[in-house]
């Protein structure tokens, strides 16, 4: 089973038509039918599979490679170099996490071992024995607010000497993906039977990262190495540019597991532990793992033959809810049964929590 890929011009069309048309024009615009079905493919991928593929003519795959080029480059310098992007005190939430340092949470959330103990054998994920080896590196896409609660997940940018396309190009590749997430997330909530803007709303002043990863293959390309152990991500929704080396693997609702194939020119979703929380479980967040398979070994025997880089960056970006807005579930889902499982908490705090767990921040 592949993804479909939902192409996001034609919502984008249509939404142009409501900012600029006539009244009657707008109202009917998010009428359409053609609309609405696209909004329910949306929604309903996204709560089945927990990851959906978009098309957004405004992501070029030239800004993507920009992107790419910069990120090899950057994470080839030599470690000493990459250490002094670090901000530990930060809770890692701005410029270079070391490898080594984030945990996979399937490594120290008992429930979530249990529960992958009772998998079938062939969906069961690889078995983490330690911290991820992957570099990561963090960068603040968007304003933030001028009065919160989180200063310190609202930090200065660190920008690596020597690259003086640096903030152009993160700034440059963030704001697509970000263009690209709103979009997903008004069609989301339309095809949740939410406001057209329930998600967006709240999105606004997020802490949103820009967060590539960076694994070194040259010493971590064995097969079965796992760069990001079965985890799921603490954000509202993921979106990942290219990869030039696979190895993502999803977990479906119906606990099947699947290797991801993303088309050249598409952008891949992921539902994050926000989006769960807001749909009162409606739509869990995606469980996933990031692994050297037969097509990432595949890849790396390409890149050597061609002389490229065998740093394997992930094009990630995070979009969060406003780190003082409150997560509890949205208008219709307020009243499903599971809606007490998800109490209202400041989005912001459940970060800290997280973040904790999977060692970016000292336990409080
Ligand atoms: O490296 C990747 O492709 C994505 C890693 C991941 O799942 C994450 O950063 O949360
Ligand atoms: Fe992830």
């Amino acid at each position: 089973m592949d993804l479909p890929v939902i192409d996001l011009a034609r919502y984008l069309e249509i939404s142009a038509r409501f900012h600029s048309g006539s009244p009657s024009a707008a109202s009917e615009a998010f009428e359409d039918a053609e609309l609405r079905a696209m909004c329910a493919a949306v929604s309903g991928c996204l709560r089945d599979t927990g990851a959906l593929l978009v098309k957004d003519p405004r992501c070029s795959v030239e800004d993507n490679d920009r992107f790419l080029d910069m990120m090899e480059r950057y994470f080839a310098q030599p470690e000493e170099f990459k250490r002094l992007q670090a901000r530990p005190h930060l809770h890692y939430q701005v410029g270079a996490t070391p490898e080594g340092v984030e945990v996979p949470r399937s490594l120290v959330d008992e429930d979530m071992q249990a529960k992958v103990k009772l998998m079938p054998r062939e969906f069961q994920p690889a078995i983490p024995g330690g911290p991820d080896p992957k570099w990561r590196y963090m960068w603040r896409i968007g304003s933030r607010p001028a009065n919160t609660r989180f200063q310190e997940l609202n930090s200065e940018p660190v920008i690596p000497e020597g690259f003086p396309e640096w903030k152009e190009t993160m700034d440059l590749w963030g704001s697509k993906m970000i263009a690209a997430i709103e979009v997903v997330a008004e069609m989301a909530a339309i095809g949740f039977g939410l406001d057209r803007d329930a998600f967006t709303s709240l999105m606004k002043q997020g802490p949103h990262l820009l967060a590539p990863t960076g694994s070194d293959l040259e010493r971590h390309g064995s097969l079965g190495t796992v760069f990001a152990g079965y985890h799921y991500d603490l954000n509202f929704l993921t979106i990942h540019g290219r990869s030039r080396f696979p190895g993502l693997n999803i977990w479906l609702k119906n606990g099947q597991k699947m290797e991801v194939k993303v088309p050249i020119g598409c952008l891949l979703v992921q539902s994050g532990k926000q989006l769960e929380w807001l749909t009162g479980g409606e739509c869990l967040s995606g469980m996933h793992e990031v692994l050297v398979t037969k097509r990432t070994l595949e890849a790396i025997s390409a890149a050597r033959q061609q002389n490229r880089s065998l740093w394997r960056v992930s094009s990630t970006l995070f979009a969060h809810i406003a780190s003082d807005a409150t997560l509890k579930p949205l208008g219709h889902f307020a009243e499903t049964p599971l809606a007490n499982k998800y109490p209202p908490t400041c989005a912001g705090d459940y970060v800290e929590q997280e973040l904790a767990v999977i060692n970016l921040k000292g336990k409080k």
